[in-house]
């Protein structure tokens, strides 16, 4: 997906460079107080690298326990790209925009309802969000609609136990969920100039099959500790055999319905964005391949990380949720 204001603009998915990744980082390490004359200055100077001096994010340490089974022995991902190359449009649509315009973010309170076609309809506040679930670690792969691919150590808790939780009802079949909607906050929801046009609040969507399985997490950190805010935070939705946008971040409702859902991505460009995306490398973007994606590790400038793109992004479990369905139709 690209800035939605230059239609003309061609998306390359070499156009991800290194080059990008060193840029976000080094924007991180500048906000971190490492890199320029700010490293060198009293506390009271460099106060406020982030924008309109109010304190930084600071993660917490988060107990869990760690999923062998579902988690893949790839190389992850350094933190440190993790958390600064970033989609996250209410924030900016540059990699780098929501780790410089999210560190603010007010996380706490908090409040996540489950509503629409269940028994019992619940709230969580923000501690119970952090504390009514065992915690795990799954080292999932994420592979974005733009062709790059990161390897991620989230801690989380799978949705089925939410959804659950609430008792949905027999006549509910899909799942809807809902950014915070803050414009105060999020610069992209002000202006769309900044927030690349598209309409917010950032809406996902889920058939409940796919919600209830059990690769399907909510997450509420990353790396031993809570999500930064360009990541998500408090809790985001993280669908790993899908294209990156189904995994909608800072989540204030999931909602049950026997209705597909409506989806950013689809609502702004149908023929590019199905509802499924699911991650497919025989199905094209139209105007790019989805064969291959650039993994994004450790590693320097120039070094060589394309990789063939998998199926499901390897999660082959999944396909008994879409026997007799078209994939070329439902993308
Ligand atoms: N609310 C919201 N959720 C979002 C997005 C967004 O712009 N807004 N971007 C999506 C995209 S395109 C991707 S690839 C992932 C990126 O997650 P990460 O930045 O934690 O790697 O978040 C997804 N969730
Ligand atoms: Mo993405």
């Amino acid at each position: 997906m690209t800035k939605q204001f230059k239609p003309s603009q061609t998306f390359k998915s070499s156009d991800i460079t290194d080059e990008s990744v060193f840029a976000a980082r080094r924007s991180l390490l500048k906000s971190m107080g490492f890199l320029g004359a700010g490293a060198l200055l009293s506390n009271s100077a460099s106060a406020g690298w982030f924008s309109k001096d109010k304190p930084a994010f600071t993660a917490k340490t988060l107990e869990f326990t760690r999923n062998d089974t579902l988690s893949t022995d790839e190389s992850m991902t350094p933190y440190a790209k993790v958390t600064s190359y970033n989609n996250f449009y209410e924030f900016g649509t540059g990699k780098d925009d929501p780790v410089e315009n999210a560190q603010s973010f007010k996380v706490d309170p908090w409040s996540l309802k489950i509503d629409g076609m269940v028994r019992k309809p619940i709230t969580l506040s923000y501690d119970d969000i952090l504390q009514r679930f065992a915690l795990e670690e799954r080292v999932y792969r994420l592979r974005c609609v733009e062709a790059w691919s990161m390897v991620i150590p989230w801690l989380g808790f799978e949705l089925n136990k939410l959804i659950s939780f609430a008792e949905p009802l027999g006549s509910a079949k899909y799942v809807a969920f809902k950014t915070l909607f803050d414009p105060k906050q999020m610069p992209g929801q002000r202006n769309p100039f900044i927030g690349g046009g598209i309409e917010y609040p950032y809406v996902e969507g889920l058939r409940l099959d796919e919600a209830m399985h059990p690769l399907t997490l909510m997450s509420v950190g990353v790396y031993g500790k809570t999500l930064p805010p360009q990541n998500g935070a408090p809790i985001r939705l993280v669908v790993p055999w899908k294209y990156g946008f189904k995994s909608i971040k800072s989540v204030v409702s999931i909602t049950l319905t026997d209705r597909e859902p409506p989806t950013t991505w689809n609502r702004l460009a149908a023929h590019e964005y199905g509802f499924y995306a699911n991650v497919n490398p025989d199905v094209a973007h139209p105007r790019w391949s989805q064969a291959s994606e650039r993994r994004i590790t450790e590693g320097g400038l120039f070094s060589q990380n394309r990789i063939a793109t998998e199926k499901f992004n390897g999660y082959h479990e999944v396909a008994p949720l879409y026997t007799n369905m078209d994939l070329t139709r439902y993308y």
